[in-house]
């Protein structure tokens, strides 16, 4: 069946690890009559938690998708992982969610990968609500939180649910829109009841604030708030559901999912004030990159994109569209806009969690997966005819942590490189590729446990035996001062001879210009038609440096002078003279390794920092600046690669696995003394041991 843009939601479930959101996404099922019974995550039954990967380490990896049928409406939640190793898998639901559910455990105050998210999601300007769980823990303090909260976000939410005890005493929540509580039930769904006595005062002062918020999304709603002192509870509703389209105020809801508890008024929240599809716009770009809005209106041609691509045991390759405009039809054709090429659409299908229901067609707004169409990858834009006209990329961070591995066997090398492929495309922050320079295939990802995971698959569901190691990092050589020398190949092997004479002068350019090459030659000593030559041979001898191997940067290089046979002459002979010319004029200039620094940016709460920057300084970092917002400190530094390669094991170890980090290459800079040497002897046994192969 399908359903109408208008009756379609999109909530994203996401926060700091750990906090619930499994349990909460599988409650909500229940609640929601889409799964018979509840399941917890110890288990390995859940809806969200189902590889074999999530149920053997009881963590989410990927994000699970499901929907609920309520009052007409189909709401269609994402569970997302919470590890910062996973980011690959919660923007996705970010960007096709109108609004997101932040999820804190009531014990630990907000944390920071909820931070993170949340700024992530104040980037979007996508509405975005709190979740404070497990309140019938014996720490749980929810007051606590929210000012943990408003302390970090400036910012002071509104409470739609606010807690009956805690602890041992927790008997449930009330709902200050509706003026009812929900009690905790022994089985089954929770049970409404009135206001217990003594939280009336709370729950008509929460209220409030709520009238408020509500006549705050609205003009004539404030006039009507004014002159009356109040709003009706349809009034209100509308009020609310137009300022949190907006953004204009945060929810927070209080519960303990795992008893069933604040799910049932969550849920009614999600039908009846959530913004959905037609409360939003997303936006298209043009070839030239100028961006364009566009409503979500199904009566528009087609517009989709895919947001995730992931592999399923029976189906194969799925695609997860979010339909933008248009709707997209089971058994159709539609344009692939990215690959500029037509696409079938075979079967449609919505899910709740990996169990799949197909359906004719999806509208406007709604969030799908397109099973067997191997074209399609994440990012892809779907439209109804030509056009020029794209959705914008996931917008997500580069790897941190990589790991060279190789098969054991060479047979394994094709079946490895094809679920590498598989893999990157699953998740996107998961990259492979082979560094012709090292001679190595490096896989990276967002953190130590996202690469693990997939060396795991590699191992046990592939049943490839892999070698791993830190990769090696790619120095450069360059030259330190000016130098020339002369070369002569001269060889007499029977019939032609081979003959060429270079003389070159090297002078160093400025870092990142790389190379320039000029012929300074007057009077023809050397014919133009064997320049080419000469300029190969040079290349070949900046290919591989004098000093360890490494290929060699910013030089500039003449050549002044030469000498040619008029019969023995070649291209070749210029070629080897050049090379040579080239590696002797090097040995004189003053060669110098280099490094590629690195521009790195540690995200950490203020307690580590002391311990994050000597870190740093004992890693010959050089601290560029900080800044503290909302309880997490960012630090900027230039630190060299070769001391980042295990950085991310370093800083989760320092932080209790609460840090993070970004890194970009930013330039290269020369070493000397132990550091180089070191460079050019872990070089030459590189050299050795490849020669013995
Ligand atoms: N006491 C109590 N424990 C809860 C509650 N909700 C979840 N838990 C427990 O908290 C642990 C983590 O729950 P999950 O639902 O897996 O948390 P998550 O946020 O999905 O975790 P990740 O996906 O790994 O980030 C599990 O042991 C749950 O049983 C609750 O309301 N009360
Ligand atoms: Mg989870």
């Amino acid at each position: 069946m399908s359903y109408a843009t208008g009756s379609i939601k999109n909530i994203c479930v996401a926060g700091h690890g750990g906090t619930g959101k499994t349990t909460l996404f599988e409650r909500l099922l229940f609640a929601g009559g889409a799964i018979p019974k509840a399941e917890t995550v110890e288990s390995g039954k859940t809806t969200g938690d189902s590889s074999p990967e999530e149920i053997e380490r009881k963590i989410s990896i990927h994000a699970a998708l499901a929907h609920i049928i309520r009052n007409d409406q189909k709401i269609n939640i994402f569970d997302t992982p919470g590890s910062s190793d996973f980011i690959g898998d919660v923007i996705p639901a970010f960007r096709a969610a109108e609004f997101a559910l932040l999820t804190a455990d009531a014990r630990a105050g907000i944390q920071i990968e909820t931070i993170k998210l949340w700024r992530n999601l104040e980037g979007r300007k996508k509405p975005r609500g709190i979740f404070i769980g497990k309140m019938d823990d014996e720490r749980a303090d929810f007051q606590k939180t929210l000012a943990d909260f408003k302390e970090k976000f400036k910012a002071d939410p509104v409470v739609l649910t606010m807690p009956i005890g805690s602890g041992p005493g927790y008997k449930g929540v009330i709902d200050t829109l509706n003026e009812k509580a929900y009690l905790v039930p022994g089985e089954g769904l929770e049970k409404e009841g009135p206001i217990p006595e003594d939280y009336r005062e709370a729950a008509a002062a929460a209220r409030e604030r709520l009238i408020e918020a509500a006549a705050e999304g609205d003009e004539t709603l404030m006039e009507h708030y004014i002159n009356n002192g109040s709003l009706s509870p349809e009034e209100m509703r509308l009020g609310l559901v137009k300022a949190l389209a907006a953004g204009a105020y945060i929810p927070a809801f209080a519960g303990a999912a795992l008893k069933n508890s604040g799910v049932l008024p969550l849920l009614d929240f999600f039908a009846g004030v959530c913004p959905g599809p037609v409360d939003a716009q997303d936006v298209l770009v043009d070839s030239e990159g100028r961006q364009r809005s566009i409503p979500l209106d199904p009566d528009k041609p087609l517009a989709a994109l895919v947001i995730k691509t992931s592999y399923d045991q029976f189906s194969g390759k799925l695609s997860w569209v979010k339909v933008v405009s248009g709707k997209l039809c089971a058994d159709s054709e539609a344009m692939n806009v990215s690959e500029n090429k037509k696409e079938r659409i075979g079967k449609l299908y919505t899910c709740q969690g990996k169990k799949l229901e197909e359906i004719r067609e999806l509208a406007a707004g709604d969030v799908g997966i397109l099973a067997k169409s191997p074209g399609l990858k994440t990012n892809d834009t779907l439209s109804a005819g030509e056009t020029a006209l794209r959705f914008l990329p996931l917008r997500l961070p580069e790897p941190v942590h990589a790991v060279a591995v190789n098969a054991a066997q060479k047979k394994d090398d094709d079946k490895l490189g094809e679920f590498l492929v598989r893999a990157a495309e699953e998740d996107r922050t998961f990259r492979y590729s082979y560094n012709t320079e090292t001679k190595e295939t490096v896989i990276s990802g967002m953190g130590e446990l996202q690469v693990n995971i997939i060396l795991d698959r590699i191992k046990q569901n592939q049943k490839i035996e892999v070698e791993t190691h830190v990769p090696r990092v790619a120095y450069r050589e360059t030259i330190t001062k000016k130098a020339g020398a002369e070369y002569t190949h001269k060889k007499q092997t029977g019939g032609h001879g081979q003959y060429g004479r270079v003389t070159l002068e090297i002078a160093p350019l400025g870092r990142g210009e790389n190379y320039r090459f000029t012929n300074a030659i007057f009077g023809g000593a050397i014919s133009k038609g064997y320049i080419p030559g000469v300029e190969k041979g040079v290349l070949e001898g900046m290919a591989n440096g004098v000093m360890a191997g490494y290929p060699v940067v910013d030089v500039e290089v003449k050549v002044v002078d030469g000498k040619e046979h008029p019969v023995d002459s070649s291209e070749l002979a210029f070629k080897l003279a050049a090379r040579n010319a080239f590696r002797e004029s090097m040995r004189q200039a003053a060669p110098s390794l280099l490094e590629p620094v690195m521009n790195l940016t540690v995200f950490v709460e203020e307690k580590y920092l002391g311990d994050v920057m000597s870190g740093l300084s004992g890693k010959r970092g050089r601290i560029l600046g900080q800044d503290s917002v909302g309880g997490i400190v960012e630090i900027r530094a230039q630190v060299p690669q070769a001391e980042l390669l295990r950085y991310s094991i370093d800083l989760r170890s320092i932080t209790s696995g609460t840090g993070s980090f970004n890194m970009e290459f930013d330039h290269y800079a020369p070493i000397a003394g132990r550091i180089a040497e070191d460079v050019i002897k872990a070089a030459q046994a590189f050299r050795v041991q490849e020669s013995e192969e």
